[in-house]
């Protein structure tokens, strides 16, 4: 049954409940079929509140066996109880009172994965957002703080594990084989934050002693006979604890910490307070069967979810317009992590690379909305790459425009003086007015105000006044909404370099507050004028990406050819190359559509060239800088009247051009990094195989390069190589024997290997082409796929919709049509993971109208659906609006 009320939620409606619940006592008899759940809610009544107010509970498809109140059975007059809510219409008059509810569940029926539902015979929860009411009735809102204890009883057997969040307080046996136990949390936590685990599971135990001395006992459970694979997990964690206690001061709290692997999982993980339920991609992991990409992803996210500890659990959200506090707070921490244990520069570029396929499209197009939004109709449509990712970006301008120290005193006073609470957007920038004296209201725009902002910079040098300026102007397009921006305040990190390759000296600078290398732009427009400059410099911007911005500059080839190979800063240095490139990518789109055959100027394809051979540089950042823009990155760049197809053959013609060019250099320096080495997943390693696997790819285009490609894969001795050349046969010489006979030897390999096989299933689906939509059809029938599972999906259907640009925008509409039909399909399960894959569309306007009115017509398909949830339809009709 589908419960869309349309209801839209309103942050200016916020108001706190009438009660609290400060104490929560459950119990579980588990049961597939029928689990019968106990709540005992302690309800207090708020200072002041009438005792005539009404007690209204949230539900979601529940079943009410039975109620007491305060001690004696409801009366039928007493209580109104649907699926959806439980109406107390006068609650008892004493400020405090007891509710007994009585649920029950079916797990093993519940395919939308929210609640408690069974994947692989364990039975497990996820509540995040709104999943607790479909465990029992409750004030399901994260400003509901309350003490949980948790009895979980099943039939020892099936279920040897029972788990819960907080510490282990009793276990035992109970008649008939079953057995009990009992959990107690002391921290006051949200409703979303509750878990419970129970099946049989392996285990990898650890322990870890905090910087106060504390032995915490570290558990990892995967799947019986699969822990092996969690060391690398294991690893990760302890790091993680380590690094928050060194980077953040923030120390570990209960006695136990836990994380549970399971296969059938919403999203990547979620940050139960100690217990950790996790998609089991994200932490099983061994040469043979993850890649490297895997392995940081693992890092990044036990990371991530550790780190919520504080950051999310210890201080939560008021409510879920907030969820940046949470979430952009926590990347952000994540990403710093990742940068420490790996390589700053490379870690930024990939941020970058991420944040602007992921976010800026979404900013770009109809579902843009503010890191905090205003208004919701459905909060998991909200767990998006704007509320992530550039909620990252702003915590990161914040460290910039205060410096780390500063920003360190912030985060020490956010964590003394909101521990223990739900807290706003307000709360976290006023830690940093506080500890620093900054007057942060206009930068606080960049929580309120949707869109990227757009910087155009030009620059002109007078040699008699020895002066350099530039002028630039901010301008911020509208989004769905908001048609009228306020100007924002941009850090905008900037370097002058001369031609010897130093930074420029200046005496002295106006126009603009400049400090420590960062232009502080307020204004519409700013002319910022260093004097005391003698020769015109080429100016470096928005180093390290210190803004979440477009630029929009005048610059001359030669400047850029020179940061390209000379910027001191890393990344405005990988930038500089990015951009000539795409420039150079443009230029053929627009060339194939008028019929022309692209051409390449020598400069940039020798400079690909001594990028790849410059042993001054990380492999890591080679091979990032030889990852050429993907597709949709040149379709985003151009914006409108998009032609995949045009791009996809512009694309090619450089890759093939720059392989052409440097194809010795390339093949000595492929053969030069084959290592016989033992694996190590460590980043040193790793950029070696990604920079040998780049250089694959530009050789797989020469003559030979099939069988180049045929024996990487053959002799690979790890799941990288063997994907990275898998993806080449499969991507470059699609239908070739070398192609055919590898796919096949890899389905043998690894066809009862689910998480490998979704690695089969993604290379196949990306393979640029019309003929690729018939192929994702035939493989959603093969044995290994699934429309239940998340993952399964994701890797097939995800894929080909989002990270295909020829093959899902076939000029025929050939595409949009299966794809409309599989999110229904799977809508019928799992309507967040529909709703997700819709967004898949987001961007189609911006395609060249024969396609827009074939995309256009799948949309309304999906929407004139019937019965749709509030998941899907609240995506499908704003992307159509
Ligand atoms: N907080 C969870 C995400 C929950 C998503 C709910 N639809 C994982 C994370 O961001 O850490
Ligand atoms: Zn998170």
């Amino acid at each position: 049954m589908r419960t869309d009320t349309g209801q839209v939620f309103k942050l200016e409606d916020y108001r706190a409940n009438d009660y609290l619940i400060p104490e929560t006592n459950l119990t579980f008899r588990l049961s597939p079929e029928a689990t019968i759940v106990t709540a005992t809610l302690t309800i207090e009544r708020r200072e002041g509140v009438a005792t005539s107010a009404p007690l209204v509970l949230d539900g979601d498809g529940l079943t009410l066996h039975r109620i007491e109140i305060d001690g004696r059975k409801a009366a039928p007059e007493d209580f109104l109880a649907t699926p959806d809510q439980l109406t107390i219409a006068r609650p008892p008059a004493a400020d405090r009172f007891q509710l007994i509810l009585e649920t029950e569940l079916a797990p093993a029926r519940n395919e939308a994965l929210m609640g408690l539902y069974r994947s692989s015979n364990v039975y497990c929860t996820q509540c995040e957002a709104e999943g607790f009411r479909r465990i029992t009735y409750f004030l399901d809102r994260p400003d509901i703080l309350s003490v949980y204890t948790v009895r979980v009883e099943a039939p020892r057997d099936e279920a040897p594990l029972l788990l819960s969040n907080g510490n282990p307080v009793e276990a035992g046996d109970l008649a008939d084989g079953w057995h009990y136990a009992r959990w107690h949390d002391p921290f006051p936590k949200p409703s979303y934050l509750f878990a419970l685990v129970a099946g049989n599971l392996g285990l990898v135990g650890d322990s870890f002693v905090t910087m106060s001395g504390r032995k915490v006992e570290l558990g990892i459970y995967v799947e019986p006979g699969k822990e092996a694979l969690a060391g690398y997990a294991m690893d990760a964690l302890k790091r993680s604890m380590q690094w928050d206690e060194e980077a953040f001061g923030r120390e570990y709290d209960l006695d136990v910490f836990n994380i549970v692997a399971v296969s059938d999982f919403n999203m990547g993980a979620m940050e139960n307070k100690g217990l950790n339920i996790f998609n089991d991609k994200y932490v099983l992991a061994d040469q043979e069967t993850a890649t490297d990409a895997d392995f940081a992803n693992i890092e990044a996210i036990i990371a991530h979810e550790y780190f919520h500890n504080w950051t999310g659990n210890r201080i939560t959200c008021r409510d879920w317009f907030q969820l940046c506090l949470k979430e952009g707070l926590t990347v952000f921490r994540d990403h710093e992590f990742s940068a420490d244990q790996r390589s700053r520069a490379v870690k930024r570029i990939a941020e970058v690379r991420t944040l602007r396929s992921h976010q800026f499209p979404e900013d770009q197009g109809p579902l843009a909305h503010p890191v905090r939004p205003r208004r919701y109709r459905e909060i998991n449509n909200f767990y998006t790459a704007t509320v992530y990712e550039k909620g990252s970006e702003v915590v990161r301008m914040i460290r910039t425009i205060l410096g780390a120290k500063t920003f360190r005193a912030g985060m020490d006073l956010y964590f003394e003086r909101h521990d223990g609470e739900a807290a706003t957007i307000e709360d976290f920038i006023k830690v940093f007015e506080d500890a620093s004296g900054h007057d942060l209201s206009q930068f606080a725009l960049w929580y309120h105000q949707a869109g990227t902002p757009n910087l155009t910079v030009s620059s002109t040098h007078n040699p008699a006044l020895q002066e350099f300026t530039l002028e630039i102007e901010q301008s911020v397009p509208p989004t769905p909404s908001e048609s009228r921006k306020r100007l924002m305040h941009i850090p905008l990190a900037f370097g002058l370099m001369g031609a010897d390759g130093k930074a420029v000296e200046y005496t002295s600078v106006d126009g603009a507050s400049v400090e420590d290398g960062v232009i502080h732009i307020r204004k519409r427009r700013h002319m910022v004028r260093f004097s005391g400059v003698a020769e015109r410099p080429a100016v470096s911007l928005n180093r390290g990406f210190s803004a979440p911005v477009t630029l929009s500059v005048e610059q001359k080839a030669d400047d850029q050819f020179f940061l390209a190979a000379n910027d001191s800063d890393a990344f405005a240095r990988w930038q500089a190359f990015n951009t000539l490139v795409t420039d150079a990518m443009i230029g053929a789109f627009r060339q194939v559509l008028g019929g022309q055959q692209p051409a390449f100027a020598a400069r940039l394809t020798g400079l690909a060239g001594r990028i790849a051979g410059d042993e001054t540089l990380e492999p890591a950042y080679r091979a990032l800088a030889l990852a050429l823009p993907s597709e949709a990155d040149i379709a985003r760049d151009i914006g409108r009247n998009i032609d995949p197809d045009a791009i996809f053959a512009g694309r090619e013609a450089l890759t093939i051009a720059m392989a052409k060019a440097n194809q010795q250099a390339f093949s000595d320096l492929y053969i030069g990094l084959a290592s016989n080495a033992a694996f190590s997943p460590d980043a040193a390693s790793a950029g070696r195989r990604a920079l040998r696997n780049i250089l694959l790819d530009f050789l797989s285009l020469l003559p030979g390069g099939a069988e180049l490609a045929a024996d990487h894969f053959h002799s690979a001795t790890n799941m990288t190589d063997r994907a990275a050349a898998l993806t080449v046969l499969a991507h470059r010489h699609h239908g070739s024997p070398e192609a055919i006979d590898a796919l096949a030897a890899f389905e043998t390999r690894y066809r009862n290997d689910a998480l490998v096989m979704d690695k089969w299933f993604q290379i196949q689906a990306s393979v640029p082409g019309p003929r690729t939509v018939e192929t994702v059809r035939a493989l959603t029938g093969h044995p290994a796929f699934s429309m239940a599972n998340p993952n399964r999906v994701r890797s097939l259907i995800g894929t080909f919709s989002s990270a295909n640009q020829t093959g899902f925008h076939r000029a025929d509409g050939a595409g949009y049509l299966f794809f409309s039909q599989a999110v229904a399909e799977v809508e019928q399960r799992n309507p967040q993971v529909a709703a997700r894959l819709a967004t898949a569309l987001r961007s189609w306007r911006s395609l060249e109208p024969l396609r827009q009115a074939k995309a256009r017509e799948a949309l309304l398909s999906i929407a004139n659906g019937g019965n749709l949830s509030a998941d899907l339809r609240d995506i499908v009709e704003r992307t159509l609006a």
